[in-house]
């Protein structure tokens, strides 16, 4: 790998190239030897003056509506923001990074904001190394805040929201006793709840049920606050913006930020172990040696967990 290029890569992104941006994110999602070289530019710390939220909830929440408002009203105060649209590539939300660009459109054409569509192909670490490296990029291009967008269900696009500085769970009125949100883990991870599509019914009902539900937490420094939104009217968005930097302060003040970026740390690291792993395993169970073993099994001269423990511990005695 040409750690050269590598450099001259990160210094480009540095100093404002979107184009270079755009190749660096790439670089970084598809992972390997080349996003290593270019990764060991980057400290970890050359991101801290950079402000993380996570937008999390249940598909069709409106959470891309809200981010683009968020977007909007961040733009309003001259604060430079990416943001990161995860892209579960469940057959189901296929049209979801279409509906995404749509929605983000406004902001296209606006140099300080970089919008980032990320699809979680590929190895189940895949995702939980990527978002964290790729937040170390966008902050290394200079956005004071990096929005990651990620759908509220599974366990990996929920931690990753969690391990944002701020966590934003947006929910619906209706989802009555919150027994989807505590199903989800969502209840957990909040660090602000907004009640979105507040131009239906139910909304002070749905205020009270979650205001209720995380009191059962007990007493906290941080309370999340519960605010009602209409992402497509722009209503309720300041509100959010406010409770947002608000529970910046809190967390800077209390340590949490800390814990925070650790743990963002340990899953990227977690993400990179699982990564060669499933590669070195992929290995043991491809080629000649793969093919012996089955035959033995399938000649009953060996079983399936003998097969397998002499693969994995590298006798070759049994498979031979
Ligand atoms: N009535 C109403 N509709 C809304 C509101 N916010 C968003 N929507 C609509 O809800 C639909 C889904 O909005 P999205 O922003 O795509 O929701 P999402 O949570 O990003 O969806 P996925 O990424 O597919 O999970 C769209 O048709 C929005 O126009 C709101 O406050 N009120
Ligand atoms: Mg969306």
């Amino acid at each position: 790998v040409n750690e050269t290029a590598a450099t001259s890569l990160v210094d480009a992104v540095r100093s404002g190239d979107r184009g270079a941006l755009a190749r660096l994110l790439s670089v970084v999602e598809a992972g390997g030897e080349e996003a290593r070289a270019a990764l060991a530019e980057l400290p970890v710390t050359a991101g801290d003056a950079t402000w993380t939220i996570g937008i999390t909830g249940a598909p069709g929440a409106g959470k891309s509506t809200l981010t683009a408002a968020l977007v909007r009203h961040l733009r309003a105060k001259g604060v430079r923001v990416g943001v990161l649209a995860v892209d579960p590539t469940s057959p189901f939300t296929g049209g979801a990074i279409l509906g995404d660009r749509v929605r983000m459109h406004d902001h296209t054409t606006d140099p300080d904001v970089f919008i980032r569509s990320m699809a979680t192909r590929g190895h189940p670490g895949g995702l939980a190394r990527a978002v964290p490296q790729a937040i170390r990029v966008l902050a290394a291009a200079g956005h004071d805040v990096v929005v990651v967008e990620t759908v509220g269900v599974g366990q990996v696009e929920v931690g990753i929201a969690g391990t944002a500085d701020t966590t934003v769970v947006v929910v619906n009125p209706g989802w009555g006793d919150g027994v989807q949100a505590a199903k989800a883990g969502l209840l957990e991870i909040g660090d602000v709840f907004v009640i979105n599509k507040a131009d239906r019914d139910g909304v002070s009902a749905t205020v009270r049920d979650l205001e209720a539900m995380l009191a059962l937490a007990g007493e906290r420094a941080w309370v999340p606050p519960v605010l009602p939104t209409v992402a497509t009217r722009d209503e309720g968005v300041d509100d959010l913006v406010d409770a947002v930097e608000r529970h910046r302060a809190a967390a800077e003040a209390s340590g949490e930020l800390t814990e925070r970026r650790e743990r963002r740390i340990a899953d990227e690291i977690r993400g990179l172990v699982l990564d060669r792993c499933i590669k070195q395993a992929d290995d043991l169970v491809s080629g000649t040696r793969f093919a012996t073993v089955v035959r033995q099994v399938a000649d009953g001269v060996s079983d399936p967990y003998t097969a397998a423990t002499l693969l994995v511990e590298g006798a070759d005695g049994g498979a031979a």
